[in-house]
This record gives C-alpha cells, sequence and structure tokens, in this order.
C-alpha cells in the first residue's frame, strides 16, 4: 500500500484518543476522516487547532456529520470515504455513569461495533478496523495481570457492553476472515482528558485551589487502584496493531497500578500544597461495584510490535497538573 492510498476513518475524532490519534495519522501522511455528532460542540474540540488549519482541514482532514446509531448513514460515509483503515472509538465511555444509563451505554459500546463490523464486512475494498476495546472487560478479573487470554468477568454495564464488542470483533475475524483488532487497553491519560475522569479532574482542581479558584476537591473511592498510562502511547498502539500482517488483539498497559490517593498526592505535590487539607469524600461518587484490581500485562505488544510506553507515573501526573496551570495562566 502506497502513503497515498491510506485513508483513515475515525469514529470518536473528537475525544482525547481522537485527536491524538488524528495528529498521529497525519504526520504518517494519512487522509483522515472523522464522524462527529451534530450536537458536538466543535467550537471546543480537541481537533479545532487541526479544523482552523487552511493546510490540512478540508484537504486532508475531513469531518462528517453520522451517529452511531444511525447504520444508513454509517454506511453512506464509508461508501464516500472507501476508508483503508478504520479506528472505532466512539461511544459513552464514563464506567460509572453507565450505571445510570447503561442501555444507551450498551448501544453506544455494543450494538455500534456490530454495525460497523457488518458495514466493514460489505465494503468492496479490504480494510482494517481497530476496535477501543478496554481493560473493563476484565472486571473482577481472576488473574493478576490480565493478559489477552484472561478470561472475560466485567462489573459494570460498559464493561458487559464492551465484553460483548470484544468477543464480536473475534467472531468477525475467525468467521470471515476479516482485518480486525482488538485494543484492550487499561487507562491513559493526557491534559485531554474529559473533565469527569479522575486524573483530570484532580489536575484540574489542585491547579485551580492553587490559584485560589477553587477551595477543595470532592471525590469517591480513594484506594481505588488503575494501571495508568499517557494517552500519546496508546493511539500509537492502536496504529501500530493496523500495520500488521496479521489481525490480532493486544493488551496495551504499563503493568504498574498506583492508587487513586497517590494521584492526588502526586498532583498537590506539584502545586507544594498538603492535600488533606482540601480533598473530601463524596459517597455519590462510589460506584456500585469496582473491578477487583485491574493491572495489564503488555509483554504481547511489547515482543511482537515493539510498543513501549514513555514517561513514568509521576511525570504523568506533573504533565497534567502543568498543563492545567498554563490554561490558567493564558
Ligand atoms: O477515571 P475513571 O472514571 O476511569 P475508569 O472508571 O477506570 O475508566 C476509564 O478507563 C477504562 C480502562 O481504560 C476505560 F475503559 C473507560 O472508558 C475509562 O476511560 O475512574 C478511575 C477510578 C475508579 O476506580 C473510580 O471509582 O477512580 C475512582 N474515582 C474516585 N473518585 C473516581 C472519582 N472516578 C471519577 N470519575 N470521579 C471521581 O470523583
Amino acid at each position: 500500500m502506497t502513503m497515498a492510498q491510506r485513508t483513515a476513518l475515525i469514529t470518536g475524532i473528537t475525544g482525547q484518543d481522537g485527536s491524538y490519534l488524528t495528529e498521529l495519522l497525519l504526520g504518517e501522511g494519512y487522509a483522515v476522516h472523522g464522524v462527529v455528532r451534530r450536537t458536538s460542540n466543535l467550537q471546543r474540540s480537541r481537533i479545532e487547532h487541526l479544523r482552523r488549519d487552511e493546510k490540512i482541514y478540508g484537504k486532508r482532514l475531513f469531518l462528517h456529520y453520522g451517529d452511531l446509531s444511525d447504520g444508513t448513514t454509517l454506511r453512506r460515509i464509508f461508501r464516500a470515504v472507501q476508508p483503508t483503515e478504520v479506528y472505532h472509538l466512539a461511544g459513552q465511555s464514563h464506567v460509572g455513569l453507565s450505571f445510570e444509563i447503561p442501555e444507551s451505554t450498551c448501544d453506544e459500546a455494543g450494538m455500534a461495533t456490530l454495525r460497523l463490523l457488518e458495514i466493514a464486512r460489505d465494503q468492496p475494498q479490504p480494510l482494517r478496523f481497530y476496535h477501543a476495546s478496554s481493560s473493563e472487560i476484565f472486571g473482577n478479573a481472576i488473574e493478576l495481570p490480565q493478559t489477552e487470554n484472561t478470561p472475560m468477568l466485567p462489573a459494570s454495564p460498559y464493561g458487559c457492553a464492551k465484553a460483548f464488542a470484544t468477543q464480536l470483533v473475534r467472531v468477525y475475524r475467525q468467521s470471515y476472515g476479516l482485518f480486525v483488532c482488538n485494543g484492550i487497553l487499561y487507562n491513559h491519560e493526557s491534559p485531554r482528558r474529559g473533565e469527569n475522569f479522575v486524573t483530570r479532574k484532580i489536575a484540574r482542581a489542585a491547579a485551580r485551589i492553587s490559584r485560589g479558584l477553587d477551595t477543595d476537591l470532592t471525590l469517591g473511592n480513594l484506594e481505588s487502584r488503575r494501571d495508568w498510562g499517557r494517552a500519546q502511547d496508546y493511539v500509537r498502539a492502536m496504529w501500530l496493531m493496523l500495520q500488521q500482517e496479521t489481525p490480532d488483539d493486544y493488551v496495551v498497559a504499563t503493568g504498574e497500578t498506583h492508587s487513586v490517593r497517590e494521584f492526588v498526592e502526586a498532583a498537590f505535590a506539584v502545586v507544594d500544597l498538603p492535600w488533606k487539607k482540601y480533598v473530601r469524600h463524596d459517597p455519590s461518587f462510589d460506584r456500585p461495584a469496582e473491578p477487583a484490581q485491574l493491572v495489564g500485562c503488555a509483554d504481547k505488544i511489547r515482543k511482537r510490535l515493539g510498543w513501549e510506553v514513555t514517561g513514568t507515573f509521576l511525570q504523568l501526573v506533573r504533565e497534567m497538573v502543568e498543563a492545567e496551570l498554563e490554561q490558567l495562566g493564558r
């Protein structure tokens, strides 16, 4: 395949991962097409800098209105774009919220993937398909760390929907020989993370409290542990999966866990404040169930695709808090 023929279609292009992936693909010479909902507020989106760039927007970056629930429109977009690579990242991705809006979460994270797989199956030209699976499929995991072969045991509606979609990807690969991959990604963060995820919430609060703009920070379970990596590394893993000879599933993780409390301590240390003075517990942020302990083994992607993490946990925390401070300074 020559560079000029490479055309990517991204669902969820305005999200954290979608925006970093778009930058990576543009850098690799792709034409990039994104599906956006009519309600997406592009003005504040993470790809606004690219949309304003006259050398890029309308030339190598294109946006199409569509919705994950609207198969007709998605089919039309596939026909018009004829993508060689599809990155399916869109959908409600907040685990806590999935307990409150389970049906729409399952429609978006589960059924929409099936809809896209069916469209991919019907394409006349060969394409490669990436599905954003999640560590949440392991939920009450029966082993530590988890690998591609760990049984799925989700503990949330979101995890159930992702497990359904992950298994469908495997079925479509085995049954129809499609080039479809699951990236089983553990938590990945950046200054572009949504404000209602815990890392961004903490980084933002630490910066605002240090500037006297907020007085406290309310959180749920401080003892919860996660395997937190850098989003920029994780979108590179997505791209690598689609550059291989054969499709497969890969766990993408750091192999290290830290508690929410450790993230708080590190974030407040960046602004030199005693966190205990400002952080309160609010049970409304506790979840009906938490995954037992999610930590991933990324040996397969490291050995086979040469993928690596860049930076440490403390560097990630610092990067996020400093980005918030810079934004406040502007
Ligand atoms: O930041 P979180 O909301 O991320 P969570 O639930 O682990 O899910 C994220 O990572 C998954 C794996 O990659 C993705 F599939 C998913 O789409 C999403 O990107 O919560 C992290 C932890 C949880 O244990 C939560 O209970 O932080 C705990 N927490 C404590 N206080 C809080 C809060 N989480 C949020 N969002 N807000 C709090 O105030």
